[in-house]
């Protein structure tokens, strides 16, 4: 099968336009990636080239020995994924050491992987043995709502998740686990892709300080609502604190433990503290 025609390709670039239509992909901005599932790579195995040279990924990823992933290239811009797949995507392969990766399709113009491909991995290795391998999907996009609340709030996860959670009553139902959150880091390497990683262990979403966030998921639609819902809830929350910086009435402790019990919810107490007038 051609490349292009497979289901998880046109899914992956729907995504990224679906991405750059929010507006959360300028210039270059953000990136994605899937792992590829194997009767995925068997469809379209005769059209990989093998000529790509093996390079060190930049750290290590052991768990993802031989799998494929579907990644976006560096410095392309979503924009243009629509309408030139093949010049800004790539199927890349990893190497039976988990330590190098070569690429096996696409970037046809040149080029490599994203830039953030350590973190990409990263993820990906955290997330299949914490879902059981369901996990698929890792979305990096520079969401300007979550960017801006990054300046105005501590950068605490418990005080993100709740004041997010706050703004929607879908909110702990879509991300119960909550979500990370790190200060500002060079972007890009393996110091900030060891951070993302350690937090990806015990939720979904990470939010970079005046950068972005990066989301998880079993499929597309999932990881990009994910993202769409957490960036919703900081629109609503800067409209609310543009409008009067105190709220007059909200979503109480009580109100979420009531959600839990109706949605069968485990939302961890540490995100229903009491708070100081
Ligand atoms: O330019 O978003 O974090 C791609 C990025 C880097
Ligand atoms: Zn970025």
């Amino acid at each position: 099968m051609k490349v292009l025609d497979s289901k998880f390709v046109k899914d992956f670039i729907k995504m990224a336009d679906d991405g750059y239509h929010e507006g959360w992909h300028e210039r270059n901005g953000g990136n994605l990636s899937y792992r590829i599932r194997p009767e995925e790579v068997e469809t379209i195995r005769s059209r990989l080239s093998d000529r790509g040279e093996w390079t060190p990924i930049g750290v290590s990823v052991p768990d993802l020995a031989g799998e494929f992933f579907l990644v976006t290239g560096t410095g392309k811009y979503f924009r243009n994924i629509i309408v030139d797949p093949e010049a800004c995507i790539t199927i890349i392969e990893i190497d039976e050491k988990g330590e190098n990766y070569r690429i096996r399709w696409g970037l046809v113009e040149g080029g490599g992987p994203t830039s953030e491909l350590p973190t990409h991995l990263m993820n990906h290795e955290v997330k299949k043995r914490v879902s059981n391998g369901k996990h698929r999907v890792i979305y990096h996009a520079h969401t300007t709502n979550v960017i801006a609340l990054t300046f105005v709030l501590p950068l605490k996860d418990e005080i993100f998740t709740r004041e997010l959670w706050e703004m929607a009553t879908e909110c702990p139902v879509v991300f119960p686990d909550g979500v990370g959150v790190i200060g500002w880091m060079v972007p890009g390497g393996r110091e900030i892709a060891l951070e993302t990683g350690k937090l990806m262990e015990k939720y979904d979403a990470v939010i970079w300080a005046h950068h972005g966030m990066f989301c998880s998921g079993e499929n597309f639609d999932l990881t990009f609502g994910l993202m769409h819902t957490i960036e919703k809830s900081a629109e609503i929350l800067i409209k609310v604190l543009s409008m009067k910086p105190d709220k007059l009435q909200t979503i109480t402790p009580d109100n979420f433990r009531d959600l839990a019990g109706a949605f069968h919810l485990q939302l961890p107490e540490r995100f229903l503290y009491e708070k100081e007038e």
